[in-house]
Protein backbone atom coordinates (compact mmCIF):
# COMPACT_ATOMS: atom_id res chain seq x y z
CA UNK A 1 0.00 0.00 0.00
CA UNK A 2 1.74 3.27 -0.87
CA UNK A 3 1.79 6.16 1.36
CA UNK A 4 -1.13 7.89 -0.12
CA UNK A 5 -3.53 5.26 -0.32
CA UNK A 6 -3.04 4.15 3.25
CA UNK A 7 -3.92 8.17 4.12
CA UNK A 8 -7.15 7.90 2.32
CA UNK A 9 -8.08 4.49 4.43
CA UNK A 10 -7.66 6.35 7.36
CA UNK A 11 -9.42 9.26 6.52
CA UNK A 12 -12.45 7.17 5.17
CA UNK A 13 -12.07 5.08 8.72
CA UNK A 14 -12.53 8.30 10.76
CA UNK A 15 -15.00 10.01 8.60
CA UNK A 16 -17.85 9.19 10.35
CA UNK A 17 -16.75 9.97 13.55
CA UNK A 18 -16.13 13.37 12.49
CA UNK A 19 -19.41 14.00 11.32
CA UNK A 20 -21.14 13.54 14.52
CA UNK A 21 -18.79 15.12 16.06
CA UNK A 22 -19.07 18.68 14.40
CA UNK A 23 -22.20 20.10 15.51
CA UNK A 24 -23.88 21.75 12.73
CA UNK A 25 -21.70 20.33 9.98
CA UNK A 26 -23.40 19.69 6.60
CA UNK A 27 -22.17 16.31 4.46
CA UNK A 28 -22.28 16.82 0.82
CA UNK A 29 -24.86 13.89 0.34
CA UNK A 30 -28.70 14.12 1.49
CA UNK A 31 -28.97 13.56 5.69
CA UNK A 32 -31.59 14.04 8.57
CA UNK A 33 -28.55 16.38 10.36
CA UNK A 34 -29.13 18.29 7.14
CA UNK A 35 -32.39 19.86 8.20
CA UNK A 36 -32.90 21.67 11.68
CA UNK A 37 -36.04 23.77 12.99
CA UNK A 38 -36.05 27.52 13.27
CA UNK A 39 -37.70 30.05 15.99
CA UNK A 40 -39.66 32.49 13.09
CA UNK A 41 -40.01 34.86 16.66
CA UNK A 42 -37.62 34.52 19.62
CA UNK A 43 -40.17 36.14 22.00
CA UNK A 44 -44.23 34.89 22.59
CA UNK A 45 -46.42 37.10 24.57
CA UNK A 46 -47.08 35.13 28.38
CA UNK A 47 -50.20 33.32 28.61
CA UNK A 48 -53.09 30.90 27.67
CA UNK A 49 -53.02 31.26 24.12
CA UNK A 50 -49.11 32.30 23.27
CA UNK A 51 -48.21 30.81 19.80
CA UNK A 52 -44.76 29.64 18.59
CA UNK A 53 -43.86 29.15 15.01
CA UNK A 54 -41.05 27.29 13.59
CA UNK A 55 -40.16 26.83 10.44
CA UNK A 56 -38.17 23.05 8.85
CA UNK A 57 -34.95 24.27 6.73
CA UNK A 58 -32.94 22.43 4.43
CA UNK A 59 -29.72 23.64 5.42
CA UNK A 60 -28.21 22.80 1.89
CA UNK A 61 -30.61 25.17 0.70
CA UNK A 62 -31.80 27.04 2.79
CA UNK A 63 -35.47 26.39 1.68
CA UNK A 64 -38.72 25.55 4.01
CA UNK A 65 -39.44 22.06 4.23
CA UNK A 66 -43.32 21.25 4.28
CA UNK A 67 -45.42 18.71 5.47
CA UNK A 68 -42.98 17.34 7.98
CA UNK A 69 -44.77 14.78 10.11
CA UNK A 70 -44.43 16.36 13.83
CA UNK A 71 -43.99 13.09 15.83
CA UNK A 72 -42.92 14.68 19.60
CA UNK A 73 -43.57 17.74 21.49
CA UNK A 74 -42.40 19.03 25.09
CA UNK A 75 -42.61 22.12 25.94
CA UNK A 76 -40.67 23.17 29.66
CA UNK A 77 -39.06 25.70 31.50
CA UNK A 78 -35.85 23.84 31.63
CA UNK A 79 -33.38 26.71 30.38
CA UNK A 80 -34.76 28.43 33.74
CA UNK A 81 -33.60 25.58 35.98
CA UNK A 82 -37.71 24.68 36.45
CA UNK A 83 -37.64 21.18 34.00
CA UNK A 84 -40.75 20.00 36.22
CA UNK A 85 -42.78 22.84 34.75
CA UNK A 86 -44.19 21.52 31.35
CA UNK A 87 -47.08 22.58 29.36
CA UNK A 88 -49.14 20.87 26.94
CA UNK A 89 -48.57 22.00 23.22
CA UNK A 90 -51.20 21.42 20.69
CA UNK A 91 -50.44 22.05 16.59
CA UNK A 92 -52.02 24.41 15.15
CA UNK A 93 -52.39 24.80 11.10
CA UNK A 94 -49.05 26.50 9.49
CA UNK A 95 -49.52 29.86 7.93
CA UNK A 96 -47.59 28.81 4.64
CA UNK A 97 -45.76 25.64 3.89
CA UNK A 98 -42.87 24.78 5.88
CA UNK A 99 -43.48 26.72 8.55
CA UNK A 100 -45.69 24.84 12.03
CA UNK A 101 -47.32 26.45 14.39
CA UNK A 102 -47.71 25.30 18.27
CA UNK A 103 -49.99 26.68 21.19
CA UNK A 104 -49.19 26.62 24.61
CA UNK A 105 -50.19 28.20 28.00
CA UNK A 106 -47.41 30.39 28.61
CA UNK A 107 -48.10 30.58 32.48
CA UNK A 108 -45.18 32.41 33.58
CA UNK A 109 -42.60 34.71 32.09
CA UNK A 110 -38.97 33.39 31.31
CA UNK A 111 -36.79 30.99 28.70
CA UNK A 112 -39.20 27.87 27.92
CA UNK A 113 -37.61 24.81 26.32
CA UNK A 114 -39.97 23.45 22.67
CA UNK A 115 -38.66 19.73 22.03
CA UNK A 116 -39.09 19.15 18.36
CA UNK A 117 -39.36 15.16 16.50
CA UNK A 118 -40.16 14.69 12.93
CA UNK A 119 -40.02 12.79 10.28
CA UNK A 120 -39.10 14.54 6.57
CA UNK A 121 -40.67 13.22 3.52
CA UNK A 122 -38.16 11.35 1.51
CA UNK A 123 -35.64 11.21 4.63
CA UNK A 124 -34.79 8.03 6.93
CA UNK A 125 -34.18 8.89 10.72
CA UNK A 126 -35.70 12.20 12.61
CA UNK A 127 -35.16 15.45 12.62
CA UNK A 128 -34.26 16.47 16.59
CA UNK A 129 -34.49 19.71 17.72
CA UNK A 130 -34.46 21.92 20.97
CA UNK A 131 -35.32 25.31 20.88
CA UNK A 132 -35.78 27.80 23.60
CA UNK A 133 -37.97 30.63 23.41
CA UNK A 134 -38.34 33.65 25.69
CA UNK A 135 -42.57 34.98 27.34
CA UNK A 136 -42.77 38.24 27.90
CA UNK A 137 -44.74 39.73 30.46
CU1 LIG B 1 -41.46 28.44 35.59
Amino acid sequence: MSSLNFGRAVQAALAPAAITGIIGSTPARADIKNYEFQLVQPTVKAGADGIVTVRLVDKTTGKAVPDAVIFATRLDMAPDGMQEMATKVTPMPGTEPGTYRFKANFSMAGRWQLTLGAKVQGETGTVENKLVVEAEK
